[in-house]
């Protein structure tokens, strides 16, 4: 059987860009549908980013899904940086008056997801076989297969929050595209684990061996990376080899069992331009960065703000020129976020090319860093995050 839908904005993927997406346009009045290739536990499971900006925070606060947010996540207020033996504080507090919050991606998801469902908004997981169509003409159409049927959705608009792998962006046209792309020659080996953070903030560690991140979920679940190479075997890496490089890089920790363990390579990414015809790309659909600035749900989040204030203006009042400018305005700020991820991820990384100058050079940085109020505001002020520029 063949069905036919339709509504103003079909919203293709229900990472944080697709859901926030849909809850703004829900409290601007505008019609949405979801479409999310993966069934609803997996997409509330999957464990990803942790730290908020506080402009994010704001945006979810406004939405009206900040409410477990604010009483369950832990506020931030610096970060340590490990170097050379030993651990220096940067202090946002101090240099902007501003803080980051950690509460994990999951958790993101799963408030906006709850808000969706008791809005009784359109939200369909396991959906198959999308594809789009027709977003350079007035009438885009979505096409999927879902409980063995094949559905069409008209609709007003496209937006391709479908992540990295999603189908949006290779939907278009070869050519239309402008596609700027580093890949790093190492990947970060991330745990989940049932101990106390041994620190109360996060620590960003130089070391050695390599680089390693200590983080947490909670008072009693850390979350801890280290650097390692892309194609690495989790099998080489038993729980007592973990913990063993995980305190020779990050000091003493609390250890406890492994709830998870995965690789994840490191990638900056960027498509340009982030729209064309009624095809709206946001998150990681259109770019990637590597985690070490803890960026990317952060523009994913401000991508979808900029896109539901020009599309509430569109049906508000007919204007077209903050759809218009779309593009321009999110580059604007993902490419500032590109330069401050790369920046981090140079600046804490061991690169095995590197020469004893390049290492020294490198360690030369982290001491400025500590030492000059202009150089630790520089990375504070990217940390907490740079004002929306709309
Ligand atoms: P997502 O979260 O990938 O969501 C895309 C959704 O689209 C679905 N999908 C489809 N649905 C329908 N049809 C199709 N054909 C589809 N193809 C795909 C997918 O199943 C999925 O549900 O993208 P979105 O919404 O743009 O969000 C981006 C963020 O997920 C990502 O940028 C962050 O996780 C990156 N990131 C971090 N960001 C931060 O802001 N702070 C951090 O601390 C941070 N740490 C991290 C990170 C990413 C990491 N990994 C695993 C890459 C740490 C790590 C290790
Ligand atoms: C995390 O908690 O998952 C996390 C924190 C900071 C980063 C990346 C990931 O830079």
């Amino acid at each position: 059987m063949k069905l036919k839908l339709r509504t103003q904005v079909a919203i293709i993927g229900a990472g944080p860009a697709g859901l926030l997406l849909g809850q703004l346009l829900q409290r601007r009045g505008i019609d949405s549908v979801v479409l999310e290739a993966r069934d609803r536990q997996y997409v509330e499971n999957r464990v990803r980013a942790g730290v908020l900006e506080q402009q994010s925070l704001d945006i979810l606060v406004r939405a009206g899904v900040g409410e477990r947010m604010m009483r369950e996540g832990l506020l931030h207020h610096g970060i340590q940086l490990r170097f050379g033996g030993r651990t220096h504080r940067i202090d946002f507090q101090e240099l902007t008056g501003r803080a980051v919050m950690i509460y994990g991606q999951q958790e993101v998801v799963r408030d906006l997801i709850a808000a969706r469902l008791a809005a009784q908004q359109p939200l369909h997981f396991e959906v198959e076989s999308v594809s789009i169509h027709d977003f350079m003409t007035e009438r885009p159409e979505v096409r999927y297969r879902q409980g063995g049927e094949q559905h069409t959705l008209r609709c007003d608009f496209i937006a391709g929050c479908d992540g990295f792998h999603g189908i949006c962006r290779d939907s278009i046209p070869p050519g239309q595209l402008t596609v700027y792309e580093r890949l790093y020659p190492f990947a970060w080996l991330g745990i989940l684990a049932q101990a106390a953070p041994a620190s109360h903030e996060l620590i960003y560690a130089n070391d050695s061996h390599g680089f390693a991140l200590l983080s947490m979920r909670s008072p009693t679940v850390s979350r801890l990376y280290l650097q390692c190479k892309p194609d690495e075997d989790l099998g080489a890496w038993p729980d007592e080899r973990l913990w063993s490089e995980l305190t020779h890089r990050l000091g003493a920790l609390t250890t406890g069992p492994v709830l998870q363990k995965s690789v994840a390579p490191l990638r900056s990414f960027v498509a340009e331009p982030m729209s064309i015809g009624r095809l709206f790309l946001a998150g990681d659909a259109a770019h990637i960065v590597p985690p070490t600035g803890a960026k990317g749900m952060n523009l994913a989040l401000a991508d979808v703000q900029v896109l539901a204030q020009a599309l509430g203006e569109l049906y508000g009042t007919g204007r077209r020129a903050g759809l218009d400018s779309y593009s321009e305005t999110c580059l604007r700020r993902v490419w500032q976020v590109q330069r401050f991820s790369w920046w981090m991820t140079s600046l804490l990384h061991r690169f095995e090319d590197d020469s004893a100058f390049d290492r020294r050079r490198q360690l030369a940085e982290l001491e400025y860093l500590v030492a000059s109020r202009a150089a630790a505001q520089m990375l504070a002020e990217n940390y907490v995050g740079l004002p929306l520029s709309t």
